[in-house]
């Protein structure tokens, strides 16, 4: 019998709690932790699997450089003594411009993200490419224009709804909600309660809805239009809420005006009595609705997005309790305005960040492209694009032209496998403190602090300490005086971080913006090594710069009032408060509820125009809706230049977590690797179960076994997203982005249109 220990999940964002039986630091089972608060006692399949993530033979355990063909092992001084040399040398010979983070903080781990902005921030670069950039970038920019301001994920109000509807998402397997799965059942199986599904395709989520409306692939924003205009042709429009809470509906209704609703609906696939009975339900109950890939990834990304949130307003369901409501999240992104001209726009191919990021697809012509501004320096960590971004060709090719490159991962990838100098870093198991960037909770706002279960093998070290000590490194951090620390460690030895806390601020405050910068930095080095974990030191950052009590209200405080200091600086009750929200989910390694959202004043809280309301109207949708009609839809839904079908290049599927479950033996009892086809379509191309068939892109072909399934529907087929992973020198599969093209991007913000790629299948 091992020891049963507590700690959260890093297999998706959910960060559920888990308890894992540990034996002479092996990890022998894993279970659903029932005291979560967060999970209730649920994990999936992924999770149950979560050793086979520890447990690899491809773990990485020192400090490697690329010498030739093969890695040589170094010392970590030495590792830091080359990387810095040389990326200072390539700063100094073309600037900060040359240089970009690739990954930088992921979902289920927060706790590199400070550092990374910190090492951001002394190079002086703005260049970051990260999957959470692709995924969101249209619906950030939407909510930019329409709120103010990017940063507002929006989620259905599950405990107050009646109708929650899933569009282009798969939720039951996928979640992307805490406890979907349990969500999803209940509303399905209650009669005062509905799901509703909008996607082309028989999906798990599907099978359980009440309603499931099947739009052809790719046509949600022509059905969008036309179901606005069919609420607006009813006059079934909450009035009340688009006069009271937007500044230009009677400009934006202009869009919905003289269309052809029954035009639109034919090409889409949707009929009209259908619509109207969707047009009922989304007007007269209270609803809440989660969009993902099937749209994020979709043909039209940020149009989508657009239109989804118009929705919401002409339904009087936005930013409103029991409708469509923002988690409040303690770590938030910050805005960027591509109309800003301190906001670079990339050299090459002119692409702009959203919410700080710039999308993935634009990297490799930003590295090959002929520009001296060029990319010739990259760090990535929590991401590995050699499988995770579009065309993993052209991906291969420009991160090999690399002057420098630096690849941070706990176990090989492909990506470990190119580059210049190789870390390791621990996995989340293995070091304590850590955190979720992703609070999914409404009302409760939930934190947790991860706990270490096993130790790490060989010599790894956290990516925020790495960070940390590359900054160093390259010289690019003030000398951090001793005061600091010794405070550090006094602070861990006497519990009072308050103090540690007044003499960093009070060493930033004579140092000026600099030392602001460089913040996470110096605390990482201090309180990080004092601590024994950079990552617990951010995570006590993260939450003492949240500026949490000015957008929720907190769940802890009466007593931190009576820190000594507070008698004499009352400003420091807030961070009294946020210091013991810390010392809370210090002490239960479950996660607490450390605040609520402030229900009552959603919309003065979220919504940044000075006018304090909703701009619905923009330059930039008005003219792409010029489009948006059903014969030029119909005509740019045509399949073309020989293609048969219409590919959704990844599914994120049971049968993997993105790349990350690379050991086989998670997924050792299915065949994960095969085209999900209609019975009918296969029929048609006198295909059978399991024949090898050709796929083929405008970018490449692949061979793979046919699966036929009534979960999808006519013209639409499937490969998974966790393939083509190399593992003790055996490759299962092919990976999809081969076939995907990196300048297939919405035209909007750039997002990838994985969802919607135009193939070929035939018999091989
Ligand atoms: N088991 C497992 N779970 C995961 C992951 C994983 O790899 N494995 N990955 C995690 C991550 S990072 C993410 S981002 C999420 C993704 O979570 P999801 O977005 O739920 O994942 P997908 O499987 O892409 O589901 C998208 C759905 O959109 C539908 N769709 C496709 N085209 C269209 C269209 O044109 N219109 C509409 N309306 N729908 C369309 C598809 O049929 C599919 O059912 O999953 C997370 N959870
Ligand atoms: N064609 C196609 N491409 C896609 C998608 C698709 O559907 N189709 N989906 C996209 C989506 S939604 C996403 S989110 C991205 C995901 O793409 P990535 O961000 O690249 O995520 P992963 O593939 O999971 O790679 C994460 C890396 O982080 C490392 N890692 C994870 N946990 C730890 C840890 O605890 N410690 C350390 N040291 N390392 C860790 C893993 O070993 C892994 O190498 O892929 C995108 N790419
Ligand atoms: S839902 Fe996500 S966080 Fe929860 S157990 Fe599964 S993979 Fe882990
Ligand atoms: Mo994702």
């Amino acid at each position: 019998m091992g020891e049963w220990k507590k700690t959260l999940c890093n297999l998706c964002a959910m960060t559920c709690g888990l308890e894992m039986e540990v034996e002479d630091n092996i990890i022998i089972s894993v279970r659903p932790d029932p005291d979560s608060p967060s999970s209730e006692c649920y994990c999936c399949r992924k999770g149950r699997t979560a050793k086979y993530f520890v447990e690899s033979s491809e773990r990485l355990l020192y400090p490697q450089k690329r010498v030739g063909d093969h890695y040589e092992r170094i010392s970590w001084e030495q590792a830091y003594a080359e990387i810095a040399a040389k990326a200072n040398a390539i700063l100094k010979a073309h600037g900060p411009r040359s240089a970009a983070i690739i990954g930088g903080g992921g979902g289920a781990t927060g706790a590199a993200a400070a550092p990374v902005l910190s090492f951001m921030k002394a190079i002086g670069t703005q260049n970051i490419f990260n999957p959470i950039g692709v995924e969101f970038m249209g619906f950030y920019w939407s909510c930019g224009r329409i709120f103010g301001d990017q940063f507002h994920p929006l989620e259905p109000d599950d405990k107050n709804c009646e109708v929650i509807i899933y569009w282009g998402s798969n939720s039951y397997v996928s979640h992307q909600i805490p406890n979907a799965k349990k969500i999803i059942r209940a509303f399905s199986e209650s009669p005062e309660k509905m799901v509703i599904v909008v996607d082309p395709r028989l999906s798990e989520t599907a099978r359980m809805a009440d309603m499931h409306i099947m739009p052809v692939p790719g046509s949600d924003v022509l059905f969008l239009r036309a179901l606005i205009a069919l609420i607006l042709e009813k006059g079934w429009q909450d009035r009340d809420f688009l006069y009271r809470y937007t500044k230009d509906w009677t400009q934006t209704r202009g869009w919905f005006a003289d269309f052809d609703i029954d035009g639109a609906l034919r090409i889409c696939g949707i009929p009209r009595g259908q619509a109207e009975e969707f047009a009922y339900i989304l007007t007269t109950k209270k609803w809440g609705m989660h969009q993902d890939l099937g749209l994020f990834f979709g043909r039209q990304s940020t149009l989508s997005s657009y239109l989804c949130l118009v929705l919401m307003a002409v339904c009087g369901t936005l930013l409103v309790p029991s409708g469509n409501v923002p988690p409040v999240r303690i770590v938030t992104l910050e805005n960027s305005d591509e109309h800003d001209p301190k906001v670079w726009r990339l050299p090459v191919t002119k692409r702009f960040p959203v919410a700080g990021m710039y999308p993935e697809g634009a990297l490799p012509d930003e590295i090959l492209g002929d520009n001296p501004d060029r990319i010739r320096f990259a760090a990535c960590n929590l991401s590995n694009p050699l499988r995770s971004y579009p065309d993993s060709q052209k991906m291969e090719e420009a991160l090999k032209k690399l002057e420098l490159f630096v690849a941070i991962d706990c176990q090989e990838t492909e990506t470990t496998r190119i580059a210049d100098y190789v870390l390791p870093s621990p996995s989340v198991y293995e070091v304590g403190g850590d955190f979720d960037v992703f609070a999914f909770h409404y009302p409760e706002v939930m934190y947790a602090s991860r706990r270490a279960v096993v130790k790490a093998p060989g010599e790894a070290k956290e990516d925020a300490m790495i960070y940390a000590e590359l900054t160093q490194a390259m010289g690019l951090i003030p000398k951090i005086p001793q005061f600091l620390y010794d405070a550090a460690e006094e602070s861990v030895r006497t519990g009072d971080r308050i103090k540690y806390f007044m003499k960093v601020v009070g060493w930033i405050a004579a140092g000026g913006m600099k030392y602001f910068d460089q913040a996470a930095t110096v605390i990482a080095l201090t309180l990080g090594k004092a601590m024994g974990s950079a990552g617990h030191a951010m995570n006590w950052a993260a939450l003492m710069i949240s500026k949490l009590s000015n957008r929720a209200i907190m769940a802890v405080g009466p007593d931190t009032k009576q820190h000594p200091l507070l008698s004499k600086i009352p400003m420091l009750k807030d961070f009294c408060i946020y210091d013991a929200a810390f010392q809370m989910v210090d002490e239960h390694p479950e996660g607490a509820v450390i605040a609520y959202s402030d229900t009552e004043h959603l919309m003065r809280r979220h919504i940044k125009h000075k006018d304090g309301k909703f701009h619905l109207w923009c330059e930039e949708i008005d003219s792409a809706l010029k489009d948006i009609t059903p014969e030029k839809e119909a005509e740019a839904l045509r399949l073309k230049d020989g293609f048969n079908m219409i590919l959704s290049a990844g599914r994120h599927s049971d049968g993997g977590m993105n790349t990350s479950m690379r050991n086989p033996a998670t997924h050792r009892y299915r065949e994960t690797y095969t085209l999900a086809m209609n019975p009918e379509d296969a029929k048609e191309l006198g295909f059978t179960d399991g024949q090898l068939v050709r796929v083929s892109t405008s970018k490449g072909s692949l061979t793979i076994p046919v699966e036929t399934t009534w979960q999808t529907c006519r013209g639409y087929c499937l490969i998974p997203h966790h393939m083509g992973l190399t593992y003790e020198g055996r490759t299962y599969g092919t990976h999809i982005n081969f076939l995907t093209d990196h300048k297939d991007i919405d035209t909007l913000t750039g997002n990838a249109r994985w969802r919607y790629t135009p193939c070929r299948v035939e018999a091989v």
